[in-house]
């Protein structure tokens, strides 16, 4: 390619991260711009419908938003300069299932630690958010960046993040960091040496908001060191492991990853099972529509369930949908010897439910959104 693309996201945009790991590693030259610009502005903003990043703008104009859109749509052109779906059934699905947990599971423990530290915090995120627009930026900047720190840290609720949950989400994301740091001590990326989808979905929480908000920042870094390296080789244009002089690549399915998955259905199942309830409850609806009961708000309804000692209730989001179907789908078009090599390996984890878990519905998207298929 002779131009690079432009990738409008934020250093401290969770799916940014992801977006911006991908193109690093597939040495995809890009510019990233903050999405403030009066192009964004006047160009991408009334394309995309609605104030979100990551998008990219490929030098044909081009326009991708979400991140597995734009990380599929950059694979089909053949910039990937190798597949992140690894060609192994087993381990392809097992990577689906990673990008799911990382762009949809760890929300609670990204947003708890962003928002709710603000005597420790607020330097960092607000410079995040829009400071380092510097002491010039115009009142109409300002005023955006307040409304969408606002609106952000106004999201807590409805994520089930509340003082009787707190202790739990805080309890529960060090028994993941304790998981992750034994696993990356003995490889450098999820499967071995070098990443797939499941990395890349992984990055989202675990990147900007979990290692470098500074209150997670800080117990990453003490608790699980090889998991904050990963964090930043993750960013690296090299395989960047030449602190782990004892790893020798190896094809196989690393024996450390399993606990993860054993942590997925503990935590997040529990949470799948109950939106596709809430999902199933939903009459009808007509194709092509938003899927939402909320004109405001991409939501589709409340719900609650079981995350350790404590019930934690929620709002179902349809991007969720969208992210699981990959996995379920991917699933249905096996071969029976492969699933049942993939029920196989997650049956004992507890998790072979998951490549089942359907709905009534579909969700799809179309023109930047999600919508009823
Ligand atoms: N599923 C989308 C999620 C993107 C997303 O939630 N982006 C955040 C920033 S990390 C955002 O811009 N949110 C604005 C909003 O939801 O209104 C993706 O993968 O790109």
């Amino acid at each position: 390619m002779s131009a690079p693309l432009t990738l409008y996201g934020m250093k401290i945009s969770m799916f940014t991260g992801k977006v911006r790991s991908y193109l690093i590693k597939h040495a995809i030259a890009f510019e990233e711009v903050a999405p403030v610009n009066a192009h964004f502005q006047t160009i991408i903003l009334p394309q995309i419908g609605r104030r979100i990043i990551p998008v990219i703008e490929m030098p044909d104009g081009t326009i991708v938003q979400d991140s597995t859109d734009i990380i599929d749509y950059l694979e089909d052109q053949g910039f990937g300069k190798v597949s992140v779906y690894p060609q192994d059934p087993l381990q392809k699905i097992l990577a689906l299932i990673l990008e799911l947990f990382g762009d949809e599971g760890l929300i609670r423990p990204a947003m708890h630690y962003r928002w709710n530290f603000p005597d420790r915090t607020h330097g960092f995120i607000s410079h995040g958010f829009g400071g380092w627009q510097g002491p010039d930026a115009s009142q109409d900047m300002k005023t955006q960046s307040r409304k969408t720190m606002e609106k952000f840290a106004g999201l807590l609720p409805a994520l089930g993040i509340t003082s009787q949950t707190t202790f739990e989400i805080e309890r529960s994301f060090d028994e993941l960091m304790e998981i992750l740091d034994t696993h990356f001590e003995r490889t450098p990326y999820i499967f071995g040496d070098r990443p797939n989808i499941g990395d890349y979905g992984m990055m989202c929480s675990l990147y900007a908001h979990l290692a470098r908000d500074p209150v997670p920042a800080s117990r990453m870094k003490d608790r699980a060191p090889n998991l904050y390296r990963w964090t930043e080789r993750m960013n690296s244009p090299h395989g960047d492991y030449s602190d782990m002089p004892y790893y020798k690549p190896n094809a196989d399915l690393p024996e450390t990853v399993a606990p993860l998955f054993q942590y997925i259905a503990k935590y997040f199942l529990p949470e799948l099972i109950m939106n596709i309830e809430v999902l199933d409850a939903l009459p009808k609806a007509q194709a092509g529509t938003p899927a939402s009961i909320n004109p405001k708000m991409a939501v589709l309804g409340f719900g609650s369930f079981e995350h350790g000692d404590v019930s934690i209730g929620c709002a179902v989001r349809p991007s969720r949908f969208y992210m699981l179907q990959r996995v379920t789908d991917d699933f249905a078009a096996l071969d029976d010897a492969a699933q049942k090599q993939v029920l196989g390996y997650l049956q004992p984890l507890g998790l072979a439910s998951l490549v089942k878990l359907t709905s009534q519905h579909r969700i799809k998207r179309e023109n930047h959104i999600e919508v009823w298929g």
